[in-house]
């Protein structure tokens, strides 16, 4: 029997299941991949004190990481929240330390119902450290404006010329998520060379949440099988859009994307690829 390639999430915990560490798994499962998973911080509203994001010690996440190596290893990481400057200086120096070939940054900074999940003196260490260490980021488009010192961005073109600007910060590809702009659904990758834009229709609904997540997550499990990291995203736009399509919620709060979508009901749409050399 081949074994599956092996893919760690390295993220926050997000305790209905649509976001963070539990989307990511349930993505690696749905495309044939082992996951594991490093929790980074707890995220879950209390109803008393409020308080929304809880700390997890450096030495637990050492210690998750430490054990997920020594019990299985890894082919390919995929870093979502991270939280602080410190947080972020572990893992690091973790990942370089891991015989990895494939490292996605999703650099995630604020949730769906607005909590925060990247402390503002965290930017400046998350492009120092680890933005350079990767083999592709995926902010969507606030993400890619705080990286660029809150450039506005607002239409395709200015998504192009953002994901050229951000390969200054050493990430051999840059992939932007376009999902907040009106209109179709476009992402545009940048990869040194080529810009190419992946294209799917908008599809009218509130339940996205986990959506960049599980996206970032898909990009993670098709590296691992070794697929090149246009076909890598394509595959992972085909498995997110039909699971944003296939979408609902339990309950009038923002509900999940469908992670077995793909599987029980097929692509969804085609995916409208254009690629342009620079
Ligand atoms: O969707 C962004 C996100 C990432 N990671 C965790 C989250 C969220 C959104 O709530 O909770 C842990």
């Amino acid at each position: 029997m081949k074994h599956p390639s092996r893919a760690m999430t390295i993220a926050g915990s997000s305790a209905g299941g649509s976001a963070g560490i539990q989307a990511d798994l349930k993505t690696f499962q749905e495309l044939d991949v082992y996951g594991m998973s490093i929790i980074t911080a707890i995220v879950g509203r209390h109803p008393k004190t409020e308080k929304n994001v809880h700390a997890i010690s450096l030495e637990a996440i050492e210690a998750q990481f430490s054990t997920a190596i020594k019990q299985v290893g890894v082919d390919g990481i995929k870093t979502g929240m991270l939280f602080s400057k410190e947080v972020i200086e572990l893992v690091a120096s973790l990942i370089e330390s891991a015989p990895i070939n494939h490292l996605v940054v999703d650099p995630v900074m604020i949730g769906k119902m607005n909590s925060k999940l990247l402390k503002d003196d965290a930017i400046e260490v998350l492009k120092k450290y680890l933005i350079p260490l990767a083999t592709i980021i995926t902010p969507n488009i606030p993400e890619a404006s705080v990286l660029l010192d809150h450039r506005s961005i607002s239409t395709v073109d200015e998504m192009k010329k953002a994901a050229i600007d951000l390969q200054q910060l050493g990430s051999k590809n840059i992939l932007i998520k376009g999902g907040r702009l009106e209109g179709p659904a476009v992402d545009v990758l940048f990869d040194g060379t080529h810009l190419t834009t992946f294209e799917a229709p908008r599809i009218d609904t509130v339940n996205t949440s986990g959506a960049g997540c599980s996206y970032s997550a898909a990009i993670a499990a098709q590296l691992t099988k070794e697929k090149d990291v246009d076909e890598a995203v394509l595959e992972a736009k085909q498995y997110i859009t039909t699971a944003i399509e296939y979408s609902f919620s339990y309950t009038d709060v923002v509900g999940p994307t469908n992670h077995a979508a793909k599987r029980n009901y097929g692509n969804a749409y085609d995916i409208n690829v254009k690629t342009e050399k620079i």
